[in-house]
């Protein structure tokens, strides 16, 4: 688990993944004998320095001229030129298949296909939440803590997300995980979650507000469901920031999930919930065997 200082010795197997408007990639290789997942993305422009691409130093290569229109091609100094590379290494199969481009489908999963179909398998098999477990017991990030609620049964830890390069406000990604430990995901929340919930909604923005002077007007606050790691948080973003995963399919309001649970207290354990499973996730795998797909209409309609 050592920290690089650069990719010598690092073989390309594939691109996995590319998305040409967020101007990311995720290439699948191999480093040391064990596979490596690493995500690719352009960072934004330094604007706070914006002079600096304007110098001499920014060589430019003329693409076209039409009367007073041109393009070019610029290559701005080196520190400008700086591309974020997140590695997980030794990455498993189960990440080989999360960064993955694949065919995606809909399901709508009752209370029923909740108990027979995901829980026996997020139970059993899931991503290993031992970044989860550094960052509580203060051994990995601690020096990235935002704020710290320290009780045990509302109290929280809010730091940047692995996501964030922590510069660009604009796209600001903070992750409060919650020091409780079985809260899986929403499905485990009810009027007992309460307390915990307005906790991190209040103090987790007073704590943004207060350092990056950013209001809660400007914040979206949210749950995955599902989410990839089964040790509950919740996602602070930037609403300038079209964060990745946070679409009808898989986001759900903090502020709405609490008035939901304050309206209709098991809300959460009767609701039929939505989300996307991709062709080559577990889940997607469970509900193909449970005939899911078979016949869909059927089984969505099940109380
Ligand atoms: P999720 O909804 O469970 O999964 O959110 P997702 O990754 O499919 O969205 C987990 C969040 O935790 C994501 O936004 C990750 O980027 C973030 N995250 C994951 N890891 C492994 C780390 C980590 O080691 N450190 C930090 N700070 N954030 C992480």
């Amino acid at each position: 688990l050592r920290i690089l200082d650069s990719f010598e010795g690092f073989k390309v197997k594939s691109v996995i993944s590319e998305n040409s408007r967020c101007k990311t990639a995720v290439i699948h290789g191999e480093l040391d004998g064990k596979d490596a997942i690493v995500l690719l993305e352009r960072k934004p422009f330094n604007l706070s320095n914006v002079s600096n691409y304007f110098t001499e130093e920014t060589g430019l290569e003329n693409t076209l001229k039409n009367d007073i229109y041109g393009t070019y091609d610029a290559y701005p100094p080196k520190v400008e030129n700086a591309v974020k590379a997140v590695v997980i290494h030794p990455a498993t199969e189960k990440h080989v298949q999360k960064y993955t481009d694949q065919e995606r489908y809909i399901v709508h999963e009752t209370p029923s296909l909740y108990e027979q179909v995901t829980l026996p398998l997020i139970t059993s098999k899931q991503f290993s939440i031992q970044w989860v477990y550094n960052i509580l017991e203060k051994k990995k990030e601690a020096d990235r803590i935002v704020y710290e609620d320290t009780d045990p049964d509302t109290g929280f830890i809010l730091l940047p997300d692995m996501k964030w390069d922590r510069t660009d406000t604009s796209a600001l990604y903070l992750v409060a995980i919650v020091h409780k430990h079985n809260i899986k995901s929403l499905r485990d929340l009810d009027t007992g979650s309460l307390p915990l919930l307005q906790n991190i909604l209040k103090k987790g923005l007073k704590a943004i507000q207060d350092t990056y002077d950013i209001p809660a007007s400007k914040l979206n606050v949210y749950i995955h469901y599902q989410p990839s790691y089964y040790h509950f948080h919740v996602h602070f973003t930037n609403v300038k920031f079209e964060a990745p995963g946070f679409g009808a399919d898989r986001a759900h309001l903090l502020a709405d999930v609490i008035n939901n649970i304050q309206l209709y207290g098991d809300f959460y354990k009767k609701k039929t919930l939505t989300f996307l499973v991709r062709e080559q996730e577990d889940l997607y795998m469970k509900f193909k065997d449970a005939g899911y797909f078979d016949c869909s209409e059927e089984v969505s309609v099940e109380k």
